[in-house]
């Protein structure tokens, strides 16, 4: 009968057990989505943006449109890549959707 289904440790002899395991334990990157201001999407649309992807109340999404209107970019949430690049590319198709030229960034932390 193989042994190929037995699990063994992923171990290497002479080096620390915990020096080993620790990359797996590793945080992965995080990369900030950012939204960018322009002049013609609504501010009221933009709110609905930061509760409908950001999961933000209606108090702190109108803070953070607020700051992008006037500094001209605001951060939404920090994610993994894949979530962060999902989110940002959602919320411009959905921006697209309802004709609106919202545009996204993503930033390495
Ligand atoms: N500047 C826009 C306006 O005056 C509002 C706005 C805020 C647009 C934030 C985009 O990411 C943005 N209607």
């Amino acid at each position: 009968m193989s042994n190929s289904h037995v699990i063994s440790p992923n171990t290497s002899p002479g080096i620390d057990l915990a020096e080993q395991v620790r990359p797996a334990l590793e945080r992965p990157p995080m990369f900030k989505v950012l939204l960018l201001n322009d002049d013609f999407t609504p501010m009221d649309f933009v709110v609905i943006v930061l509760e409908k992807f950001f999961q933000k109340d209606a108090d702190e999404a109108t803070r953070i449109m607020m700051a992008v209107h006037q500094s001209g970019v605001g951060l939404c949430g920090v994610y993994p890549f894949e979530i962060a690049e999902t989110k940002a590319l959602q919320v411009v198709e959905y921006a697209r959707d309802h004709h609106h030229p919202l545009q996204t960034a993503i930033e390495k932390e």
